[in-house]
């Protein structure tokens, strides 16, 4: 795709998104998930459909890209980490597999995340939970320690030690990073979903469309925001990461992936990853993507899902 595609592809991009906003503005909104995800999806697919980075997984080459690919891509490519002020929200968002990564296809993922170059990852279901490290160039388990006597949920990693929730029991645990043995429990209402932290406090979910937020020494509820897209509820955030000062999700069942102001809980991007969903587990409703990594040394994610074979880096590109 020339130039000159690149650009009219960007423009589609941001049409929908003014007419999405209208849409919004003239008092549209919907309390129904459904209606949202629609919304959500057909965004994301204008944008893919524009993108010379749309790519299926058979596809995808394992070579990393060229260090100059970006020169390639000058209409669209973007960091997913910039300001959003600079850019028209909410945006879609596209993107690129750069490498292929192996998986435990009997990981039933729960949250994924890097923290100084090494990859840490949660497992659920009651008698199979766990919490692990995983080699970061070739996705193979490092080492592994049970969680045997609840169903693990969202991950984060804070140096030294790491936080790890379950879905129903009510509880989360704080492990020693380097022998992942407890070293502190705590107790919080309702369930829980997925984990992040940014540079003060953990960012929370629990299927529900409100994130809360807590303190990381304590685990103590601070506050909450309710997500919101075009005025409706987002409902069913599951893994998250937090990235530069927003928050990634993907929302349960689906295959979406949404990036969240924290502080206004607006939608500001979304990211249709369908495409992504192996072969293998197509026919598994189970088997949905619900791991999310960002890795600061290249800005570029890796997404996988429950069961799933692999574990993708991609590069995400924010319509501008
Ligand atoms: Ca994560």
């Amino acid at each position: 795709m020339n130039r000159r595609a690149l650009s009219a592809a960007g423009m589609a991009v941001v049409v929908a998104g003014i007419g999405i906003l209208a849409f919004s503005l003239l008092g549209g909104s919907s309390s129904d998930q459904a209606d949202v995800l629609a919304e959500l999806t057909e965004m994301a697919e204008m944008a893919e459909a524009g993108s010379p980075a749309a790519q299926t997984p058979d596809e995808a080459t394992i070579d990393p890209p060229s260090p100059d690919a970006e020169d390639d891509f000058p209409a669209i490519v973007d960091s997913a980490v910039k300001d959003p002020a600079e850019r028209a929200t909410p945006a879609a968002a596209t993107f690129e597999i750069l490498d292929v990564l192996t998986h435990d296809t009997s990981a039933f993922t729960q949250g994924l995340e890097i923290f100084d170059g090494r990859l840490f990852e949660s497992t659920g279901l009651v008698g199979q939970s766990s919490i692990r490290e995983l080699d970061l160039s070739t996705g193979s388990v490092l080492r592994s320690t049970g969680v045997d006597d609840v169903f693990a949920e969202g991950l984060t990693v804070l140096g030294d030690t790491a936080v790890q929730l379950t879905w129903q029991d009510g509880v989360a645990y704080r492990y020693d990073t380097e022998t992942f043995q407890r070293v502190d429990t705590y107790t919080y209402d309702g369930e829980g979903w997925g984990l992040c932290h940014d540079e003060d406090q953990l960012v929370m979910s629990n299927g529900t469309p409100t994130l809360q937020f807590r303190d990381p020494d304590t685990f103590e509820l601070r506050s909450t925001v309710d997500v919101t897209f075009s005025g409706a509820p987002v409902d069913e955030l599951n893994e998250l990461e937090c990235v530069g000062g927003t928050v990634w999700a993907n929302i349960w069942k689906s295959s979406l992936i949404i990036e969240i102001d924290p502080g206004t809980g607006e939608v500001l991007t979304v990211l249709n990853a369908a495409s992504l969903t192996p072969p293998e587990v197509a026919e598994n409703a189970s088997a949905v993507l619900n791991g999310i990594a960002y890795d600061p040394a290249d800005d570029t994610f890796l997404l996988t899902g429950k069961l799933w074979p692999a574990i993708y880096r991609v590069r995400i590109q924010v319509a501008e």
